[in-house]
């Protein structure tokens, strides 16, 4: 039977040559955030991610996500690039944790594997399974008991050296490690940065997030229109959103990621909006197929690049927009035609004029009309 001490912090060393540069150990119980996560589902804050709401059972059990999980290894990946951003007309925004060639989804399963490739050759019998992001597990409550850092007021996990922007990943293991102290200490203090600065008041209180109102889930997790009411407030947002983080100032001393798939790719942020309109299905895909673009898909992308052009209401974007509104899906169509409303000129007013005439589509039809029940 290897030593829980010396086997958890060649895990930890392992962990760190992968990339993961904070980590810690705590037991696989119960979170002690399950009631606040029950009610947090309870007020319908998950909005369309029906699949919290399927799973709500399993949250509060590691052993749903892995049978006999005795501990759970806690991993911080940091991806803090430097700030490509370049402010032009017709460009949309997109979150830092995005601005790389891949999906940190698809970068950390790989690196998952290799850890409990590992885990096998210290423990022979061991089992492991380690998860990112999609697993019913508080991910940062489990982060939090395992000392990685404290659940502040905008909802992240907060890590005194590497600040909030980070990945986490679990492991599972069917054995014992040596565990680390939780964080039990709080270092928001009476800041409120976060809070003031959503512009879509999200945060219902401090440390309770309606993703509903919160732009990241719209632009990427909400699949239906857009609520009119919201549009507005998306800024120039087309993938997620920083504001929270970009306040912090737990993150004006954050070191840069040293992963290199996390660089940003040119043209990625900001994004240059009136071309999207161009790329046909297989074009689209060919760009962004393996990027952290493509979760929202085709459709959900042009979505968010037609609503961030109505904000912007410049007519330059009528010609592209002209394009979205002739669109084969009905979102595309109809998110075009209401930021061709926006725009509120002639020209753009000719081309809904001559979409009515054909369009099919009820819901279509009711954004060409300003028609919002
Ligand atoms: C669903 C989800 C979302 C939703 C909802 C977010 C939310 N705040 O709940 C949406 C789509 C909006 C979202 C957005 C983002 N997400 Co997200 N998301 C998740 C996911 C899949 C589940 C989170 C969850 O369970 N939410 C339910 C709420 C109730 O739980 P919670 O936020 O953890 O809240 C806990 C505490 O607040 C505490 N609590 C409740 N009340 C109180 C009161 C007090 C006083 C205290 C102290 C604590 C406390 O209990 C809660 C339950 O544990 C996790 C991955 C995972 N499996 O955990 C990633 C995850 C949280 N997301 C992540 C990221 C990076 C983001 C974005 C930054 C992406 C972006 N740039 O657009 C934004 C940040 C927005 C924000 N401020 O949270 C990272 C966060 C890393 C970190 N450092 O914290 C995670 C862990 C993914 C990952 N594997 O790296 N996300
Ligand atoms: S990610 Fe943006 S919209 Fe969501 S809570 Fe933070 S500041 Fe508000
Ligand atoms: S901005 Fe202030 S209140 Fe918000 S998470 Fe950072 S330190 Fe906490």
């Amino acid at each position: 039977m290897p030593n829980p001490s010396q086997s958890t912090q060649s895990l930890k060393a392992e962990a760190r040559r992968l990339g993961f540069e904070v980590s810690g150990c705590a037991p696989a119980t119960s979170p002690a955030t399950v009631p606040q996560f029950q009610a947090w589902l309870q007020q319908q804050f998950h909005g369309e991610m029906q699949y919290m709401e399927t799973r709500k059972e399993a949250y509060s059990d590691p052993n749903f996500v892995m049978e006999d999980s005795v501990s759970v290894l806690m991993l911080a990946m940091p991806y803090q690039t430097r700030n490509p951003v370049t402010d032009s007309p017709l460009t949309g925004r997109i979150a830092r944790y995005a601005w790389g060639k891949t999906d940190y989804h698809d970068l950390i399963h790989r690196r998952l594997k290799e850890l409990c490739r590992f885990i096998k050759a210290v423990f022979p019998k061991a089992k492991a399974r380690g998860v990112v992001d999609t697993a019913p597990l508080l991910e940062r409550e489990f982060a939090r008991s395992a000392g990685l850092g404290w659940a502040a007021k905008n909802t992240m996990l907060i890590n005194k050296q590497i600040g909030s922007y980070f990945f986490l990943a679990a492991v599972l293991i069917d054995q014992p490690l040596q565990y680390d102290d939780a964080f039990e200490t709080f270092h928001c203090g009476t800041c409120t940065a976060c809070i003031d600065a959503c512009p879509t008041n999200a945060f219902v209180q401090p440390h309770v997030l309606d993703a509903n109102k919160c732009i990241s889930y719209l632009t990427i997790e909400h699949r239906s229109p857009v609520p009119v009411q919201m549009r507005e407030k998306m800024q120039n947002w087309v993938l997620g959103c920083d504001i929270c983080q970009e306040v912090c100032p737990w993150n004006r001393k954050a070191p840069l990621a040293t992963e290199p798939a996390f660089e940003p790719l040119p043209g990625h942020n900001a994004l240059s909006l009136p071309e999207l309109f161009k790329l046909t299905d297989d074009e689209f895909r060919a760009r962004f197929r393996k990027t952290p673009l493509w979760r929202p898909k085709r459709r959900g992308i042009l979505r968010n690049a037609a609503i961030a052009l109505g904000n912007e209401a410049n007519p330059d974007s009528i010609g592209p927009l002209s394009l979205g509104i002739d669109d084969v899906e009905p979102l595309v169509r109809g998110a075009s035609a209401w930021a061709l409303r926006q725009i509120d000129h002639d020209d753009g007013t000719s081309v809904l004029e001559a979409r009515k005439k054909i369009e099919t589509d009820a819901y279509v039809l009711s954004e060409i009309e300003g028609r919002y029940g």
